[in-house]
């Protein structure tokens, strides 16, 4: 679920690290990916209810608190290098709604002396809100508009979902013909693909954690690369994220859908917003694999990025699991344009840099809602501070660009936009220390 108190968040990642008084550190992993609770308690304490899978603990001596992530991250793996410019500024909205939109918020940004590294798209590239396919009125010329970018010396990334869209005539739409034939989606109780609802309609859902459906994956990369030479991945609504419980059948009733015990989840039930637990993957049930399906599809994106590029890939992705930092980074999705979550991003991005994933950011100025000037001024300030900063905008709010402020606001949005570029070299190097030796890119300062 998008930020909300005491429900489940986009993603998972057991570990805990302690800082006793005296300054000594420990830390603690159960590799389980299981729906569980996570209970803290009055003393000094916290209690882990998984619902299954292995109890596979891992303890951590540090005994300072660096040597403790350190140890975690010889676990589950250290962080990809990013690009550098995946470091720079990043652009995007819901609502750019055509290539001359998208061109237009490009000079824009020029015009007003800010930098801009990365412009992104949304659904609105895309036909019909279908992977793999773009808009032939309003994106008639994407591939150009991409070429523009990258002569400008800039990058560009767009948006991919999971959910494959089933429901057109046979030989209409090539993901899904041909996944089919591969045999790559989730299955539900009668062997059939689970169809489930997504933004293009009915949709089923890949299994990542099937090799073929790795190869399928990157099939359908290359073929779209080919067409349009994008440079990163931006991969949303991989809890997988449904629009209707379960299936557009519902779900059989049997042990995995109503197990004896259900964790506090949205809605009291393992399939509020997602798919069928019984369902089958390739590996096992859902119930065991939920959890993983963003870093399963995470790790099919960067394997293909690296192989139809040639080049350090960039993915960004919203639910991640331990070990997710290997392969991708992550922005903490739909955040409110409001004071109290631009306070909560600062504990979270620090959190993300513990667990390993030290490429992350909110979206600066607030996702859902109006943003205000005084607000979104702030929020860029501290977002030349995130790993990755991305300005973002749902569909329908007010723009919030940095040039679409008052000259006595853009000018302190330039200022730390300046900062921000004035230390790259210095932010590279640590992100080159944090994949060569497990460390931290923002920390906080009891780690030091
Ligand atoms: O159901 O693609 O978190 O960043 O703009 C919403 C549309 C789907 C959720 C993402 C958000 C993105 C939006 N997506």
């Amino acid at each position: 679920m998008a930020p909300t108190p005491y429900v489940n968040l986009y993603g998972s990642h057991p570990f805990y690290l302690v800082m006793e008084d005296g300054g000594l550190a420990h830390g603690v992993f159960l590799l389980n990916s299981n729906a569980m609770d996570v209970v803290l308690q009055p003393s000094p304490a916290l209690t882990w209810r998984t619902t299954g899978g292995i109890l596979d603990f891992y303890v951590f001596l540090g005994p300072d608190p660096k040597s403790v992530v350190r140890q975690y991250l010889d676990v589950i793996g250290s962080p990809f290098m990013p690009p550098y410019w995946g470091l720079g500024f990043h652009l995007c909205r819901w609502g750019y709604s055509s290539t001359a939109a998208t061109r237009q918020a490009v000079k824009n940004m020029t015009a007003a002396r800010f930098p801009l590294d990365v412009q992104w798209n949304d659904l609105d590239y895309t036909d019909a809100k279908r992977d793999f396919t773009f808009n032939k009125n309003n994106f008639k010329d994407y591939p150009d508009m991409v070429r523009e970018f990258h002569r400008s010396g800039r990058k560009y990334v767009m948006i991919v979902d999971p959910a494959i869209s089933s429901s057109g005539p046979p030989g209409s739409y090539k993901p899904y013909d041909d996944g089919l034939k591969r045999g790559v989606f989730i299955r539900n109780a009668t062997g059939q693909p689970l169809v489930g609802k997504v933004w293009p309609g009915p949709t089923v859902f890949p299994d990542f954690t099937n090799p073929e459906t790795q190869r399928w994956w990157h099939d359908m990369v290359q073929e779209f690369h080919d067409q349009v030479p994008f440079d990163g991945m931006w991969i949303d609504m991989n809890e997988p994220s449904n629009f209707v419980a379960g299936s557009l059948d519902g779900c059989p009733n049997n042990k995995l859908e109503n197990p004896p015990y259900v964790p506090g989840v949205l809605g009291g039930s393992l399939r509020a917003g997602t798919i069928c637990a019984s369902s089958q993957q390739y590996l096992s049930s859902h119930y065991n694999l939920h959890s993983l399906y963003g870093l399963t599809e995470a790790v099919a994106s960067h394997d293909a990025l690296v192989r139809v590029r040639g080049k350090r890939p960039f993915v960004i992705s919203r639910s991640t699991f331990a070990g997710h930092g290997r392969f991708a980074g992550h922005w903490t999705g739909d955040v409110r344009s409001s004071w109290e979550q631009l306070y909560y991003s600062i504990p979270e991005v620090l959190l993300f840099n513990l667990y390993g994933v030290p490429l992350v950011g909110a979206d600066i100025c607030g996702f859902l809602g109006d943003t205000s000037e005084e607000l979104c001024v702030r929020w860029t300030q501290l977002g030349a501070f995130y790993p990755f900063m991305r300005n973002h905008n749902d569909h329908g709010s007010k723009p919030q660009e940095p040039y679409a402020f008052s000259p006595a606001a853009q000018e302190a949005m330039r200022k730390a936009l300046v900062l921000r570029y004035s230390l790259l070299p210095y932010l590279y190097t640590l992100f080159h220390k944090a994949h060569s030796a497990g460390e931290t890119v923002a920390r906080p300062l009891f780690l030091e």
